[in-house]
């Protein structure tokens, strides 16, 4: 079994301390950080997604990945953190309200972070008041909506609402697994992204437009 294999099965079991090392030896042996992300952690989290749908592992499993794939992500961030830059602009972001999925809104704010903008992270279960609160608060561009699930995905549209009915110039992002660009068209989301990668170029893309 080749590395991001081992490292994929061990996700799955919840081995937190197999995934810290084999994340480090990845690293040592120059497998990029994409690929580690990419190809281990959320292909594995892909897996244990498509168990739970097919009833053969249950919530504390779900649970224990990712717990599991938060301790590949700690070795990372390091990596994708550069200093001295001044930021290129402020984005708030969380995951809408009713939605408790964490890890990929956690990784859009972390890969957000390390091309050089300040990240505001809200956390989960965020409410369209407290996205406008702290867009104001912080004097941010852009707002990242995360939602995994189909029933909080309309919260997005509540949240934009909210937006439009508050008056604040920002540009918002969505993305998560539900979204597509469609719906993102629909919602009056000014962009979307599929993954984090694309987050960061769509988020560039926003900027751009806003200081137009
Ligand atoms: Co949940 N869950 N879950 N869950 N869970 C899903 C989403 C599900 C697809 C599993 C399944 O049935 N196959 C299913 C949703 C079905 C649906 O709505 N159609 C589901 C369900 C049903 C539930 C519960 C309702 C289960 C229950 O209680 N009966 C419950 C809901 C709780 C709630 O939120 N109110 C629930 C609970 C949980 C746990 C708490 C156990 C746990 C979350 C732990 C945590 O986050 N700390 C959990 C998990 C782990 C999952 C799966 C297995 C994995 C999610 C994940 O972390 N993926 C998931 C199945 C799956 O997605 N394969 C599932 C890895 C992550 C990196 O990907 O979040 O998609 P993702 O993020 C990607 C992109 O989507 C994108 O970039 C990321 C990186 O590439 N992206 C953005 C995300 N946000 C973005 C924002 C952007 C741009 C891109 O711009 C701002």
């Amino acid at each position: 079994m080749n590395l991001l294999d081992e490292l994929k099965v061990s996700v799955i079991a919840g081995d937190c301390d197999k995934i810290d090392k084999l994340t480090r030896q990845g690293l040592e042996q120059g497998i990029k950080v994409e690929t580690i992300l990419n190809e281990g952690l959320i292909a594995a989290m892909d897996t244990v997604g498509l168990r739970f749908e097919r009833g053969e592992l249950f919530i504390p499993e779900m649970l224990r990945a990712a717990g599991a794939m938060q301790r590949g992500l700690n070795v990372l961030r390091p990596l994708f953190k550069e200093s001295d830059i001044q930021p290129l602009g402020t984005i708030v972001i969380g995951t809408v309200e009713g939605d408790l999925h964490d890890i990929g809104k956690s990784m859009v704010g972390m890969i957000l972070e390390s091309a050089g903008f300040k990240v505001v992270d809200l956390g989960v279960n965020v409410s369209p008041e407290k996205f406008v609160r702290s867009a104001k608060e912080e004097n941010a561009q852009l707002v990242g909506l995360s939602a995994l699930l189909t029933t909080t995905v309309g919260k997005m549209q509540t949240t934009i609402k909210v937006f439009e009915r508050a008056g604040l110039k920002v540009k918002i992002l969505v993305g998560g697994a539900p979204v597509t660009q469609q719906y993102a068209d629909s919602i009056g989301a000014d962009g979307y992204a599929p993954d984090a990668f694309l987050a960061v170029k769509k988020a560039k893309e926003l900027l751009a437009k806003e200081l137009l």
